[in-house]
């Protein structure tokens, strides 16, 4: 086998599943390889932030690799932002990158597509990637691929792989995958009795799940974990989604000032928080009512535990989690929790349409027609989907990047062959809504809820002075059918309900709803954050 072939069944065996990308001439010949090899399938979008996204949400969404493959320079440096998202959010994305052949570097031109200098590049790249190769020696390559590989999916980040172009098709060996992270028994020992004796004195503890405990794949065994010691769920803000097809004791999602009163209540006064896998961000904790004490929280994040005033380091979370089992072998512990509970039953008349009421129409539409997973992008949408009952959820609550929801939503289609829901606002529509034009040629066909107040509705909430933040009314309805879907306008709470029915109704091709909302009218859950930050700053 050749260097790309190695590179991609490496890959494929590190759990990737199908490769997002748009090639250029840097990029021409691993793609040929990509294509004729049919190693793993290759969608390709219409432009680079796009791509970064698909593939980090199939990431997400399948708690394993998700592979981004672009050019050198405006193809990799147009996806700066993605991967950043990634890298913040601890999605394990594989760069892979075209570059210049080794020859080139030395002909004393300027290439084009050269930033600064030829390693420009993978400077930057280093920032927001926590491994990363340049493959230009064959015989070193198997062991640097399984390196950058066994990062990428050991941290939960994203890597970053060069691939000359001069060297995709040189002969190379077998990539032989690193062993297995060895645990200290004895430290994981003392770890698990700590965390256990902080569990069982506490009055009142709970379990906060965070993103990691999908990344690792370890969503029934903290369901179980919980059940058996009788801890109280929630997920964090950025967690939202988590647990959503286990059978867990989940009250809700924790936002502090924007939650719900019983769970901000249940988190902030638990005198046993045991954050697992939880990235200490403040979209998650700087709504809180009463601040949360973080040395007095249990934390597993990033391969260590934090407990108190001390650290047990190199314990990654399946280790953990695992032992903790071990421990607690069951039965399950008898208690009851009062899940939070959603809105339904939306009147079918001639009002015009909230957020909220967006919300309770997918409630309606998920009893009746089943759960999809969800893509959300940021903006009062994202909001509006803490109001939707627990599913699968892709979503940038803690980056927060705009432009994150229709590719992402794609990317969803791709990995699980399931039909998403995309929940978008307009602002985040202008942004990267175009690439549903991709839908038709393979056959996706997502439901996008395109949140239209012809505004940055979110920024007017902060300051709500500025014009600025008025947007023209686009007709989004209408570019749907030349990008190969279905799009209809509407209006009334009637037309929503009817619109979403027909929408479910209709396989093949993507169905797009505009649905009109007036300016300055937020979902419930946003209402709340911004009278809750308000009063915070009030007080301070
Ligand atoms: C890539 C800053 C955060 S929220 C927002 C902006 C511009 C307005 C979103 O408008 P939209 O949704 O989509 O119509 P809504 O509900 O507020 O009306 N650039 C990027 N990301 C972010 N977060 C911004 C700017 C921002
Ligand atoms: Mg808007």
């Amino acid at each position: 086998m050749n260097l790309t072939e190695q590179l991609l069944t490496a890959l494929k065996k590190h759990g990737a599943r199908q490769i997002f990308g748009i090639p250029g001439d840097f990029a021409l010949p691993y793609f040929r390889i990509i294509e004729e090899s049919q190693i793993l399938p290759l969608y390709t979008l219409s432009h680079e932030p796009g791509v970064g996204f698909a593939a980090d949400a199939a990431a997400r969404i399948n708690g394993s690799l998700g592979v981004a493959a672009v050019t050198y320079g405006a193809g990799a440096l147009n996806m700066i932002n993605s991967v950043a998202a990634a890298f913040a959010e601890k999605s394990p994305l594989v760069v892979l990158s075209g570059g210049p052949g080794k020859n080139e570097s030395r002909s004393g031109l300027l290439l084009h597509h050269q930033a600064k200098t030829l390693d420009s590049q993978f400077q930057i790249f280093k920032e927001i990637t926590c491994d990363q190769v340049r493959l230009d020696d064959a015989e070193r390559a198997p062991a640097d691929i399984a390196r950058v590989l066994a990062s990428c999916l050991r941290h939960s980040e994203p890597v970053y792989i060069e691939i000359p172009r001069d060297m995709v098709a040189v002969p190379c060996a077998d990539v032989v995958p690193e062993a297995a992270f060895q645990v200290d028994p004895d430290a994981l020992n003392a770890c698990v009795d700590e965390v256990l004796e902080r569990l069982q004195q506490a009055k009142s503890p709970v379990l906060m799940a965070g993103v990691e405990v999908r990344r690792y794949g370890l969503e029934d065994k903290v369901a179980t974990l919980s059940r058996r010691l009788g801890l109280p769920v929630v997920t964090s803000f950025m967690g939202r989604g988590l647990l959503a097809d286990q059978d867990a004791p989940l009250v809700g999602t924790y936002m502090g000032v924007a939650g719900f009163p019983e769970v901000t209540q249940l988190v902030e006064s638990s005198d046993g928080l045991f954050l697992l896998g939880e990235i200490i961000c403040d979209t998650n904790f700087a709504v809180s009512e009463t601040k949360i004490d973080m040395r007095k929280t249990i934390q597993a994040l990033n391969g260590q535990v934090n407990i108190g005033y001390h650290t047990y380091a190199n314990l990654p979370l399946a280790a953990v989690v695992n032992h903790m089992l071990e421990r607690v072998p069951g039965p399950d512990k008898a208690f009851s929790v009062t899940p939070q509970s959603f809105p339904i039953g939306l009147a079918e008349d001639a009002q015009s349409i909230t957020p909220t009421d967006i919300a309770t129409a997918v409630n309606d539409l998920m009893a009746q027609h089943g759960k999809m997973p969800m893509a959300s992008d940021m903006g009062d949408c994202l909001f509006t989907a803490m109001e939707i009952s627990h599913t699968a959820l892709v979503a940038p609550g803690y980056y927060a990047t705009m432009g994150f929801g229709v590719p992402a939503g794609l990317g969803l289609q791709a990995a699980t062959g399931e039909r998403p829901l995309i929940l978008v606002g307009d602002g985040a529509f202008q942004m990267t809504g175009w690439e549903l034009g991709n839908c038709k040629r393979y056959g996706w066909d997502p439901i996008v809820l395109l949140f239209n107040n012809a505004s940055w509705e979110m920024l007017r909430t902060f300051q709500p002075e500025s014009h600025f933040n008025d947007l023209g009314h686009w007709g989004f309805a209408e570019m749907a059918a030349g990008l190969g879907g279905d799009g209809v306008r509407v209006g009334t709470r009637g037309e929503l309900k009817r619109a979403l029915d027909k929408a479910v109704a209709t396989r093949g091709k993507f169905q797009l709803i505009e649905i009109t909302i007036p300016r300055g009218v937020l979902s419930n859950t946003l209402a709340r954050f911004v009278a809750g930050v308000k009063r915070l700053n009030a007080a301070k």
